[in-house]
């Protein structure tokens, strides 16, 4: 399917990146302070509070992976090296506009990385603890989250008011909830749409910068989707298998995971990952002090850098009922070592609700296509 083919209440996502480079070049000539970010575990209820516009940096694509490995292993996962290699090469609408890049100490590739992003960019390190239970770990993230208000401040010679991050707070919320009463809609059988129209939305959101317009496309988005149900269009057949993604973050070249699937009678009903609901379903106390609570929000992010990293594997098996999925398909990137080693416990935990479960390794290269669609394709066929 090509952008041109989406149906219209796709289509202004479809499109969102590409349209997203222009939209960030007038907001900087407008005077406009970007922030750039490569986690979910950022958060950018701080930047908006700033009048800042926050933007996810490109990491989706092999093309400047040559340049990176000129500096970094080659043996490295590709969501790391392209990030650096868009960096480096300046390739990177988003990163080249970006006042500010802010990472976070998630897995060791990431933190290496960010030292040698630091040689020439802009760079702030949130220190993340790598456990999610205890006091301390609560109290390091919430004297982090408070560290980076003050260089967002500093930075960009703003005071941020108690209004102004409660209000960050609401619109982000409301992004959130709209976002999840989106992907719910697949809840249905059969659902209202492919899991490739569903990610068109899920990363095109990424790139629209005015939250209250994005919030009134995606609420117009879900409507088209309730009002074609209600009257019986039936875009996906009953029978196709439905499957939900999990493992490392999926967009670019990866989606040939979900083409593999939907090519292959199955259907993708939901992203557990970092494009989908994993960002998603967590929202901030809004009656809590704002900084607390926002600390407290993204620390109970499922990410297999945790240890133990029982969030996900509780948000697993509440999407697997919820969403009546007949199989998982776990997706990691080469060299991921924290989504690799939980493998493990999470086929575990699927062998236990004899829920059927395949784990595909891959990078940012399409010469595996053939062999992803061979062996997905069987998965499918046996459950
Ligand atoms: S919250 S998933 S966006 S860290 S795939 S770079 S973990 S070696 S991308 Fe991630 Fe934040 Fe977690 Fe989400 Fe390292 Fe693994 Fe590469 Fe990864």
């Amino acid at each position: 399917m090509t952008l041109h083919d989406l149906p219209d209440q796709f289509e202004s996502f479809g499109d969102a990146r590409k349209q997203g480079f222009i939209a960030v070049k007038d907001l900087k000539d407008q005077g406009k302070k970007v922030v750039g970010n490569f986690c979910t575990y950022t958060p950018v209820e701080l930047f908006l509070a700033a009048g800042a516009v926050s933007v996810g940096l490109c990491a989706f694509s092999d093309e400047t992976i040559p340049e990176a490995e000129k500096v970094l292993p080659g043996n490295m996962c590709p969501l790391i090296k392209a990030s650096y290699g868009f960096a480096v090469t300046d390739k990177c609408p988003y990163m080249y506009f970006s006042d500010l890049i802010v990472g976070e100490t998630t897995c060791d590739g990431k933190k290496k990385m960010y030292e040698l992003l630091s040689d020439f960019k802009n760079v702030h390190v949130m220190q993340l603890p790598q456990t999610q239970k205890d006091e301390a770990s609560r109290a390091l993230w919430y004297s982090e989250v408070l560290r980076l208000k003050e260089r967002v401040e500093e930075e960009f010679g703003v005071t941020i008011a108690e209004d102004d991050i409660k209000r960050a707070i609401r619109l982000k919320n409301e992004e959130r909830e709209l976002l999840k009463e989106f992907y719910e809609l697949s809840r249905a059988v059969p659902p209202p749409m492919t899991g490739a129209e569903q990610l068109k939305v899920l990363y095109g959101s990424q790139f629209k910068f005015d939250i209250e317009e994005k919030n009134k496309e995606l609420r117009e988005t879900i409507d088209k989707l309730k009002a074609e149900a209600a009257v019986g269009a039936e875009k996906v057949p009953a029978s196709s298998k439905r499957i939900l993604i999990t493992g490392c973050p999926l967009a670019g070249v990866t989606e040939k995971i979900v083409a593999a699937i939907e090519e292959s009678g199955g259907v993708v009903v939901g992203y557990e990952n970092c494009i989908g609901i994993k960002p998603n379903e967590l929202l901030v106390d809004e009656e809590a002090e704002p900084y607390r609570a926002i600390a407290d929000r993204y620390l109970q992010i499922g990410c297999s850098v945790m240890t133990p990293n029982d969030n996900r594997m509780a948000l697993l098996s509440r999407l697997v009922k919820d969403f009546k999925v007949d199989g998982v398909v776990e997706m990691t990137l080469q060299a991921c070592h924290t989504y690799a080693v939980e493998t493990a416990a999470v086929r575990c935990l699927m062998q236990k609700g004899n829920v059927p479960f395949i784990s595909v390794e891959t990078d940012y290269s399409t010469s595996d296509a053939a062999q992803l669609k061979t062996r997905l394709g069987a998965f499918i066929e046996m459950i």
